[in-house]
């Protein structure tokens, strides 16, 4: 048996990828940006095996076995197998006896999925990845990723990072690229808002289906996108935190906007997504400084960027008007640790920053994170299937 383990990241984007021209080799209307988060908060982890021995192909998915028979996950592994196939021939992979055994994959989350973040971007890039390891195949595997999920083709790599949408029919120049790594901004930090809320969501496929099919405004929107993307990748490389907020506020502004105009309308955001919509702008405008920034994907829960020196005045803002009923346990998730070390700037007047009374209850806990490196090969004794192929207990 030949097994790999491997870690990818989440990745949020601040040029937003939505609507499709081809559905099935998952081709995009725009080019998008992102910024890729870090492992230590929000990471998926896969195992791949195969053996001689393994009667079928097989996919557990957090501890439940899943039918593989599922298009995408067929295309992704369609797809590897190809790329090692053509590679073999050039006789530079000596991993290719291993492409007629049977595979057994193992996934899993180290964040709950009732978080509703978007773990398919992490879940494909990490599938893709392993693969790539297991195979051993050389070169961009980003297309491949985005056969899986559009998003996941931006996780494939760490820092910030654009998919460019390409101009060929079958796909091959839709590929995401670095453009800057994660260490490149060392302050820029990340607060994910979870925001409590059961309400199960129109998905991101389906809503962006609807909305090229029905909304009048997507059509402004593509015509925009050439510009945002060249304007926040220089504000990206010159570290240039008021245009970056800015363009990626306006950029979710605009995403959503398109979804109200798709017909039935979409909402997103709810009303506690729009009350942190509302803190944000007073509280830039008190400061006399864009200080933060917010974006939302197909959910209600909120993303803010904003600087380390930041972070601990916005942290009691937003725990004033969205205090936790159940106590302040566990309610800041993450890299807590660094909280220590930066000032913890007091506030006495809150209503001269935001003149709303608090909403409680309305957040299920805050994540501290910040940009982080790509997928990652682990060790053996990380793996999710144990010595005979299948997944650990644990797993
Ligand atoms: C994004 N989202 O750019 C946008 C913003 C959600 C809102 O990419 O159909 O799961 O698998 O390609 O990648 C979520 O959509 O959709 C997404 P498919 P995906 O992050």
């Amino acid at each position: 048996m030949h097994c790999v383990t491997c870690s990818a990241p989440v990745n949020i984007a601040v040029v937003k990828y939505w609507g499709k021209s081809d559905e099935t080799l998952i081709l995009p209307v725009n080019s998008s940006v992102s910024v890729t988060l870090h492992q230590d908060q929000l990471q998926a982890q896969t195992s791949v095996a195969v053996s001689n021995n393994f009667e079928k192909d097989r996919i557990w998915l957090n501890g439940q076995e899943q039918s593989i028979d599922n298009a995408r996950i067929q295309n992704v592994i369609k797809e590897i197998k190809r790329r090692a196939r053509k590679q073999k021939a050039g006789n530079r992979n000596d991993a290719a006896e291993k492409l007629n055994w049977k595979i057994h994959i193992c996934s899993k989350n180290n964040f709950p999925t009732a978080a509703g973040l978007a773990s398919s971007a992490a879940g494909y890039a990490c599938l893709v990845y392993a693969l790539k390891c297991l195979y051993q195949i050389d070169g961009d595997i980003s297309t491949i990723a985005r056969c899986g999920s559009g998003s996941a083709c931006r996780s494939v790599y760490g820092g910030f990072v654009v998919w460019d949408k390409g101009q060929r029919q079958d796909g091959t120049d839709s590929m995401a690229r670095q453009i800057q790594p994660h260490t490149h901004w060392p302050d820029l930090r990340v607060l994910i808002l979870v925001v409590n809320e059961q309400k199960k969501h129109t998905g991101s496929t389906e809503g962006m289906q609807v909305t090229m099919e029905t909304s009048e405004l997507i059509k402004e929107r593509i015509g925009s996108i050439p510009d945002k993307v060249e304007q926040i990748s220089q504000a990206i490389n010159n570290r240039d935190f008021k245009t970056f907020a800015e363009i990626t506020m306006k950029d979710s502004n605009q995403m959503h906007a398109c979804c109200l105009d798709t017909y039935p309308p979409i909402s997103y955001l709810t009303d506690v997504s729009r009350r942190i919509i509302q803190l944000v702008h007073y509280y830039n405008k008190k400061s006399q400084e864009v200080k933060v920034a917010y974006t939302f994907d197909a959910g209600p829960n909120a993303c803010l960027f904003l600087l380390k020196k930041d972070v601990q005045k916005v942290l009691h803002l937003v725990k004033h008007f969205f205090p936790p009923t159940r106590g302040e346990k566990d309610f800041i998730r993450g890299n807590t640790s660094e909280l220590m070390e930066t000032e913890s700037n007091d506030i006495e007047d809150y209503e001269s920053y935001f003149p709303c009374d608090p909403m409680a209850d309305s957040l299920r806990y805050i994540i501290y994170t910040m940009s982080g490196p790509g997928p990652q090969e682990l060790t053996s004794d990380q793996s999710l299937l144990g010595e005979d192929g299948f997944p650990r207990t644990s797993s």
